[in-house]
């Protein structure tokens, strides 16, 4: 496929003078294209969402356009009553030559372009507590965007996606299959990670029994809120965008709260292979916390708060569980650089969920003085 012919078919004024792989997302491929012309340069992002993910990604496109349209009014009308204290920024999608929102190649591919958020960048790592609570103001901010949008305008991207008891399903199938069982019979390390699921099958519930109780309710969440999908502004530090908003839909605002500590305060990273220099950064955790409530605490109910910790403990695991599962069912999701990876990823989560349990207690406290 050649992705310069492909870039034709959107509306992007300039000469292409670059087109690079771009990001280290584990799910669909990034590619950056610059164009110039004499006065000025443009640069996009260009994305072919997987489909073994996404397996109807015109349903993911449907959602995109709804979203940025909803955001980028309040955005407008906001900055025009001037109640931000910084320009808060969401790509935009690039329409087609034929004023469509992605292509279809002849492989049944589906090629998106979007805008690139210039002068700012994401880390895959926490650098600082301020990091941390810009990353919390961002998240925060972005929940308050989306808090005014009927959660049913949104079509279901990704369906079973953050329900950890269907993960546990899925786990326990892939258990049967002869690859699992001979990867799990030549790897001690394989077979320790099994037990250590084992012993929190009944965590697995916590959210989902308290949806069913009709404690918690559903509201737009982002999904995928990790570090690196929060843009920090290069000039100011502040935090100035969420990116990757293709899981953004009904959903638990404490999932994507118990997603970005989970990112932001292992500062080792989710490829750490040293897992004793994974641990839970409580400094970092009271930053990110911060910078949240600053700009949504004013829609946390009581119930949400009481899930917090619950959560934060929750989401590393059912990561870990997603990787291990990915690892014995032959790495079909996550994308994989070297054998083992998503074996090691979910030693790294397993390890920060650990860390976590560990310090309940404190971080209890530190939920309740928010
Ligand atoms: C995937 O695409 P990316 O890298 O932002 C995954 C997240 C995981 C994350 C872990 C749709 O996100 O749920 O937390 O990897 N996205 C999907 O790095 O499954
Ligand atoms: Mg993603």
């Amino acid at each position: 496929m050649d992705l310069s012919v492909l870039m034709e078919g959107f509306n992007i004024k300039g000469r292409l003078v670059t087109l690079v792989p771009f990001g280290n997302g584990n799910i669909n491929d990034t590619f950056l294209a610059v164009y110039r012309n004499t006065f000025t340069e443009t640069q996009v992002v260009l994305q072919r969402v997987n489909r073994a993910v996404f397996p109807r990604p015109e349903v993911i496109m449907a959602n995109m356009h709804k979203i940025t349209l909803h955001c980028h009014a309040k955005l407008e009308n906001d900055a025009k009553r001037g109640l931000d204290d910084r320009v808060w920024q969401m790509p935009r999608i690039i329409k087609t030559k034929e004023g469509g929102d992605f292509i279809r190649d002849e492989k049944g591919e589906v090629w998106r372009v979007i805008t690139r958020i210039l002068s700012a960048h994401a880390f895959d790592t926490a650098q600082s507590p301020e990091h941390a609570l810009e990353c919390g103001c961002a998240l925060g901010h972005f929940h308050y965007l989306l808090s005014d949008m009927p959660p049913n305008s949104i079509e279901d991207p990704l369906p079973g996606f953050h329900v950890t008891s269907g993960y546990l399903r899925q786990y326990d199938r892939t258990l049967k299959s002869k690859r699992a069982q001979s990867l799990l019979s030549a790897s001690v390390e394989a077979k320790r990670l099994a037990k250590y699921i084992d012993e929190r099958r009944d965590l697995a519930l916590c959210l989902e029994r308290a949806e069913r109780a009709g404690e918690l309710k559903r509201r737009m969440f982002h999904g995928d809120p990790k570090v690196n999908n929060i843009m920090i502004d290069d000039f100011t530090g502040k935090g100035t965008a969420m990116i990757d908003l293709d899981t953004v839909s009904p959903g638990l605002v404490q999932i994507d709260v118990g997603d970005a500590v989970r990112s932001i305060c292992n500062p080792a990273g989710e490829e750490e292979t040293n897992l004793g220099k994974v641990a839970f950064d409580e400094n970092l955790f009271l930053a990110f916390m911060k910078g949240y409530m600053r700009e949504a605490g004013a829609f946390m109910t009581e119930a949400d708060r009481e899930y917090l910790y619950d959560t934060v403990r929750l989401l590393p695991f059912e990561l870990g569980l997603r990787f291990f599962q990915d690892y014995l069912a032959g790495d079909r999701y996550f994308k994989t650089r070297q054998p083992g990876q998503n074996l090691n990823r979910a030693r790294v989560q397993f390890r920060l969920c650990e860390s976590i349990e560990a310090r309940e207690g404190s971080i209890r406290e530190m939920l309740k003085r928010l």
